[in-house]
């Protein structure tokens, strides 16, 4: 393992929903660090970026309505592993499928308002940062 950056964002459902200081509590609790966070609107550019690998999938156009319907919560994280910690921490994409004690597992009911968002690798942490967090 080495020190990585990861993209995370908690998602409409869940800012609406009043869950942004239990997920970021859990996210302190794994010992990485909040390098930047921030509350924004995402612009079409923006989500249509993040999801550029999904574009033409049945679920996109959706996929895309709904996460600029309303703030969301950036967040850069660092620490060892980050990538692949986050990713355990969330839980699987279908919150139904994902098991207690994940985010998702907990705080999410139906795969299309998941709870979060989080890089799954290295790389598409580093494009994700960059869309986000170009400063
Ligand atoms: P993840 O967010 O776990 O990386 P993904 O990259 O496969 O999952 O999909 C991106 C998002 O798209 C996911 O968080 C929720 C939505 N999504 C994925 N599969 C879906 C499906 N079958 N129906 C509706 N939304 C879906
Ligand atoms: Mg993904």
């Amino acid at each position: 393992m080495a020190v990585e950056q990861t993209y995370l964002m908690i998602k409409p459902d869940a800012v609406a929903g009043g869950k942004i200081g239990r997920i970021i509590s859990r996210i302190e609790d794994t010992g990485l660090t909040i390098e930047r966070m921030e509350l924004a609107h995402l612009t079409f550019e923006q989500a249509a970026a993040n999801y550029a690998e999904h574009e033409g999938k049945p679920f996109y156009d959706s996929l895309i309505a709904y996460i600029v319907s309303g703030p969301v919560v950036k967040l850069l994280i660092s620490g060892e592993g980050a990538v692949a910690v986050c990713r355990k921490l969330m839980g699987a994409t279908n919150p139904a499928e994902a098991t207690p004690g994940t985010i998702r597992g907990d705080f999410g009911l139906t795969v299309d308002a998941n709870v979060m968002h989080g890089s799954d690798s290295v790389e598409s942490a580093e494009r994700e940062v960059a869309i986000f967090f170009p400063n």
